[in-house]
């Protein structure tokens, strides 16, 4: 196969060619990513998105890794549904800080239709900023998909966690098959799919494996693929198994960002939670190996991030630039 063919999307993988691309020599592995990233990117840019918990705590799921779950004393005060003037603000100070993507997350199992004016009220308050919305909201029908859709949603975040045989031991509240229906309502109703997982919670490379190529062989790739390193949180199940077993290794982490390039070539691999725990070399070594999308800010939804200075800092010494910077200086 030659090198451009290489890098065409394809969505005919097999478990066991995912599995052969996690066994390839490191160096090999990040060489053949960082290939097919410049195919379709400038490796040189790298998108900044803020979050924002626009409903925080008190969700009905028990995802064994969340600060957010009401089936865990983590200590998280819960709260309602912000009111839409204050997330656009929250939005315009993102731009502000450089940010071109705003994702907004509610702690919710599912959407609600009775939560659906708000919602609608803030996206098309973010969009009118000029930036690219997202949500992350849990399941939602294909109604709610195409009014969400309707109000400016650009992006729904929705992700699969983790491969469909340690699933179980992740979370029994919602099933994977509840997740790809999601997925599909958003993707019918004409949004671009965030979906991605995490990894660091105790599963095997076969897990990791089967994640990326539950991802790679969806109707269509995501367009946005986040890869996150658990956060390990107090008092929830995975937190704790990452405290008595240890963290990923960092090379597997990279390992896992090069097979999520290669696997789904045209996506942006996100750099997500576990950033604030990486040194600099690290996350160069992700962005070499394909990454080219961050969450900023100083903080996630609950937890935090590298503070802006730290991230500008790095961006000036790796020589980055953050996706729009250019059109902006030209405008
Ligand atoms: N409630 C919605 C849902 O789960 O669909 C949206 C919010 S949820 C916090 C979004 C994603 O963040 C989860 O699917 C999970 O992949 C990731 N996440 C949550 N807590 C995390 C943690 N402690 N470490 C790493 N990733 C985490
Ligand atoms: C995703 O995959 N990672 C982001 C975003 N989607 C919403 C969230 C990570 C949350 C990390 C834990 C927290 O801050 O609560
Ligand atoms: Fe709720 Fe989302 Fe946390 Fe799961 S990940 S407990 S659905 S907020």
């Amino acid at each position: 196969m030659t090198a451009r063919d290489a890098a065409l999307p394809r969505h005919d993988w097999t478990l066991a060619e995912v599995e052969a691309l996690f066994d390839l020599p490191f160096m090999e592995l990040v060489f053949q990513a960082a290939s097919v990233h410049r195919r379709w990117f400038d490796p040189n840019e790298v998108q900044l998105s803020q979050l924002l918990s626009v409903k925080t705590g008190g969700c009905a799921e028990n995802c064994g890794y969340c600060s957010q779950s009401a089936s865990f004393d983590t200590g998280l005060k819960a709260t309602k549904l912000m009111e839409p003037d204050a997330v656009i603000a929250e939005a315009k100070r993102a731009r502000e800080g450089g940010a071109q993507r705003f994702c907004m997350g509610a702690a919710w199992r599912e959407v609600k239709d009775r939560d659906l004016p708000k919602l609608e009220a803030m996206i098309s308050g973010v969009k009118a900023l000029g930036m690219e919305t997202c949500a992350t909201l849990g399941m939602c029908t294909p109604d709610q998909a195409k009014a969400l859709k309707a109000a400016g949603l650009d992006y729904y975040n929705h992700n699969l966690d983790t491969g469909p045989e340690y699933y179980a031991e992740v979370v029994t509240t919602r099933t994977y098959q509840d997740r790809l229906d999601t997925l599909s309502a958003v993707r019918e109703a004409g949004m671009s799919t965030c979906c991605g997982g995490i990894v660091g919670m105790g599963e095997k490379r076969r897990d990791r494996a089967g994640l990326l190529h539950s991802l790679a062989t969806l109707p269509a790739h995501p367009d946005s693929l986040p890869v996150n390193a658990l956060v390990p949180i107090a008092n929830t199940p995975l937190g704790a198994k990452a405290k008595r077993e240890g963290e990923i290794d960092p090379i597997e982490f990279v390992r896992t960002v090069a097979v999520a390039r290669l696997v789904c070539p045209k996506a942006m691999v996100r750099l997500s939670a576990g950033r604030e725990g990486m040194s600099r070399e690290l996350q160069a070594l992700c962005f070499l190996a394909g990454a080219n999308s961050i969450f900023v800010g100083g903080k996630l939804l609950t937890t935090p991030l590298p503070e802006m200075d730290e991230d500008s800092r790095l961006f000036a010494d790796l020589g980055l630039r953050p996706m729009g910077a250019k059109a902006e200086a030209a405008a």
